[in-house]
């Protein structure tokens, strides 16, 4: 067993909803266990603009599935959800972003872990603090400091607890 850390995102079609059912999708995968989950998140979004607020949220799961057979069974969710891949950073019903996988450290053409931007997202490292406030990367670096750095500019509590809605 693994333990993944997840971020969820959406900006489409009932976001808290989408977030959710997300949740219970990947607690339903058959080689994954549920074992964290964050506050609810509403944030600015970060890229184009004229794009809806944000919803996140991130997951904690300890998993018998390698990388790659992960990343294929989140892109599976992402698009049972109808989620298109249009514009870059543009609006989306449903993403599903592996943050950390273990200590593991990859970078293959179609994952990058850690996350290659995690450390510049409050939107991303505040709800994985709700699940780890100890959260430490494969450098050495703790999730906390880079939150410090980054700031809570733009980011609001919108549920604490799961089920958020
Ligand atoms: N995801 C993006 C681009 N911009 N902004 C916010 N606030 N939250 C996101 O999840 C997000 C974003 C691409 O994945
Ligand atoms: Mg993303
Ligand atoms: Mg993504």
């Amino acid at each position: 067993m693994t333990s993944v850390y997840i971020a969820l995102g959406s900006n489409l079609d009932n976001p808290g909803l989408q977030l959710q059912r997300a949740v219970d999708d990947i607690d339903s995968l058959s080689k994954v266990e549920l074992s964290g989950c964050s506050k609810l998140y509403i944030s600015e979004p970060v890229g184009p603009a004229g794009q809806p607020d944000y919803y996140n949220a991130a997951i904690r799961i300890e998993t018998t599935f390698a990388p790659l057979p992960l990343l294929d069974a989140l892109q599976a969710i992402e698009n049972n959800h109808g989620r298109i891949r249009t514009v870059h950073w543009g609006p989306r019903t449903l993403d599903l972003d592996i943050i950390l996988y273990g200590d593991e450290i990859i970078d293959s053409d179609r994952l990058t872990v850690p996350h290659y931007q995690m450390h510049l997202r409050n939107f991303v490292l505040c709800p994985l603090l709700d699940i780890d406030p100890d959260l430490t990367l494969p450098d050495g670096r703790k999730a906390a400091t880079l939150l410090a750095e980054v700031g809570t500019a733009g980011i609001e509590v919108m549920a604490t607890k799961y089920p958020w809605l």
